[in-house]
């Protein structure tokens, strides 16, 4: 059996707990399964850069782990992935930077990481690079002389060839995802996009296999959703420790409702938007004011990108007003919280909603949608009310899918979640339960790494 190596930008904490976001908790289900080596960027900025990583196997994982320099970090993590890419990839081209300078300083880190990962492979591994950080990943290993295969996950959403073009360097950017043996998406959307910028602005051919032609080289596509480790996270709020969380909450809500948001603080999750419509339902709905409370937790990601400062001011001042025009002394319409929770103490807190309200404006997939629905209690299920433009939305059908930019949209599917009856939420929920159980977080790997071994299984 092959060796798996994953390669991230961050590797998640060595002792997991608490913060780990979605790649990480993906991740590392994978290789605690089957073990194998987890690249990436140390998280530390020092004076200079390592030239080899530092090393420290914790079980079955060997962690290798690289620190970047500052120039590194502000050039290929503040600068180009984060200023750059996501905001692009997430159809915010107002907020998207575009400096040269960045892009070499991104195609320079690719190559220094690859350097250092080089001497560690064999040629029976299979190399699984994740997200935008790495795009030119694969070209930099093959520079190295690596021939094992390599494959590549776009957490995020691929754009519409019309938002890509944008990008200055687009063609020289998007070339390098043909170093990679497959590429994986997760949603038809994204890999109509892909191919369509392939036809289109590359002049290459899809061919009907999944094969894609351009640049003069082949690569394959194609769509891999991810999925969460549905029984496991359902069995987390059942744990005493949860329940006694879960006792102090109800204590605290005195009978009300909970509706929550649970999300990292960004500006694609539309976290204003979101305060805007439970307002807007308070304000259709006067019989709703005093009788359901809406925690939203956010804690503060990419500080030193000033868009992230902004957009928690910006929240902070909706949730101020909201509170301010509607709260009693007995009564806060919305409890703020800027700090993240462990996964077992989120989960309780998502199986205690009513409602999970998911609406972010653009979205790869949304792990948070999943974990909402996987938490609940079966014979009293909360409803998920979930944005279009989540890739989630594709398989959590069953959910109240709304259009998260229409505020009165989503304040009417609140006010139907939260008087939905008890059949409606159930039926609603066995469905979604039975997708998620089926396509978990070990069926997302196992089918893209056999998707990625297929040529050398066949050989
Ligand atoms: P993210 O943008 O980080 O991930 P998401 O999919 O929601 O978004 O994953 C977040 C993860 O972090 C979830 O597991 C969640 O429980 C956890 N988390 C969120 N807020 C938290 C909080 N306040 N405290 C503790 N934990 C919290 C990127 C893409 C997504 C894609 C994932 C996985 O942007 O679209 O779904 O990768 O592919």
């Amino acid at each position: 059996m092959s060796r798996l190596v994953v390669v991230s930008n961050r590797v998640a904490p060595i002792k997991a707990k608490a913060s780990a976001g979605g790649l990480a908790v993906a991740v590392l289900a994978a290789l605690r399964e089957s073990g194998g080596i987890w690249f990436g960027w140390s998280g530390e900025v020092t004076h200079t850069a390592t030239t080899e990583p530092h090393v420290v196997k914790v079980g079955k994982i060997t962690y290798a782990l690289a620190d970047l320099s500052t120039e590194d970090y502000n050039e290929y993590y503040n600068g180009y992935a984060n200023r750059t890419l996501w905001p692009l990839f997430h159809y915010r081209l107002d907020l998207t930077a575009f400096d040269r300078r960045c892009f070499e300083g991104y195609l320079r880190v690719n190559s220094q990481l690859a350097r250092q990962l080089a001497p560690l492979l064999g040629e029976d591994d299979l190399v699984w690079v994740h997200d935008y950080h790495l795009i030119p990943f694969a070209e930099a290993l093959s520079r190295e002389g690596c021939r094992m295969p390599v494959g590549f996950f776009l957490h995020i959403p691929f754009p519409t060839s019309e938002v890509l073009v944008a990008l200055p360097s687009h063609q020289e950017l998007i070339r390098t995802l043909f170093a990679y043996d497959l590429v994986g998406f997760q949603t038809d959307n994204d890999l109509i996009a892909f191919h369509d910028y392939v036809v289109r602005e590359a002049g290459g051919k899809v061919g009907d296999d999944g094969t894609v032609h351009a640049f003069g080289r082949t690569t394959r596509a194609g769509v891999f959703p991810i999925g969460i480790d549905t029984d496991e996270f359902a069995a987390l709020p059942l744990t005493p420790e949860v329940q006694r969380q879960t006792e102090r909450l109800k204590a605290s809500l005195q009978g009300r409702h909970m509706v929550i948001g649970v999300d990292r603080l960004d500006y694609t999750k539309g976290l204003v938007e979101r305060l805007q419509a439970f307002e807007q339902m308070l304000e259709t709905y006067p019989a709703m004011r005093g009788t359901v409370t809406m925690l939203q937790v956010a804690p503060p990601s990419r500080g030193e990108v000033p868009e992230y400062a902004d957009i928690r001011r910006a929240l902070e001042a909706t949730a101020g007003h909201i509170n301010g025009r509607f709260a009693e002394f007995d009564w806060v319409p919305i409890r703020y919280l800027n700090k993240p929770f462990s996964r077992r103490a989120l989960s309780g807190l998502l199986r205690s909603s009513r409602v999970g309200l998911v609406t972010p404006l653009r979205d790869g997939m949304n792990l948070v949608a999943k974990e909402y629905v996987a938490a609940q209690d079966g014979d009293d299920p909360g409803v998920l009310v979930l944005s279009q433009f989540a890739g989630a939305a594709h398989q959590l059908d069953a959910a109240l899918i709304v259009n998260p930019y229409d505020m009165n949209a989503v304040a009417e599917a609140l006010h139907l979640a939260l008087t939905m009856p008890v059949e409606e939420r159930r039926e609603r929920w066995s469905a979604m339960m039975e997708g998620l159980r089926s396509d978990n977080v070990a069926a997302w790997r196992n089918r893209f790494l056999s998707a990625l071994d297929a040529d050398r299984a066949a050989a």
